[in-house]
């Protein structure tokens, strides 16, 4: 079923680079409602559950690593048409292919340390939200 709500992460170099405030402002400038929010820090049994698609990826284990190494910024948004128009503000996965004026060529280091997660289906948005704003927290 089609929702209007995605998932994003301000990931830890976004964080420690002092991005939270510009890149919640584009968020909320691009027409996203935030509906719940939360800083924290992911323990490595939640990198390893959030990422576990990847796991037989060679990067798989410097993800975990990256993910866990400072505070991130969890939270849902809402808009029509939220996953895709999230992803185009978002950017290429690899800052060095993401257009202009997007979160990732402004603020991203490198493609392991790239500034936000993105939902990539509102099936994953819907698992992604829930794992934050619910399950995650009975750990
Ligand atoms: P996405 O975040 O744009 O959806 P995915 O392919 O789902 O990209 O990869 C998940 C995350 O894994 C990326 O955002 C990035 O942090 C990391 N990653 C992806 N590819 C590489 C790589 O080749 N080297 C290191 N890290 C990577
Ligand atoms: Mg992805």
């Amino acid at each position: 079923m089609a929702t209007n709500r995605t998932f994003t992460m301000i990931k830890p170099d976004a964080v420690a680079n002092g991005h939270i405030g510009a890149i919640l402002a584009m968020i909320n400038n691009a027409g996203f409602r935030i509906v719940a929010m939360e800083l924290t820090q992911l323990s490595k049994h939640d990198a390893q559950e959030f990422y576990a698609v990847h796991k037989e990826r060679p990067f798989y284990g410097e993800l975990v690593d990256y993910m866990t190494s400072g505070p991130i910024v969890a939270a849902i948004l809402e808009k029509d048409n939220a996953v895709a128009d999230f992803r185009k503000l978002i950017g290429a996965t690899n800052p060095a292919e993401a257009e202009e004026g997007t979160i990732r060529k402004l603020y991203a280091e490198s493609i392991a340390a790239n500034a936000v997660h993105g939902s990539d289906s509102d099936e994953n948005a819907a698992i992604e939200g829930s794992f934050y704003f619910a399950e995650r927290s009975k750990h």
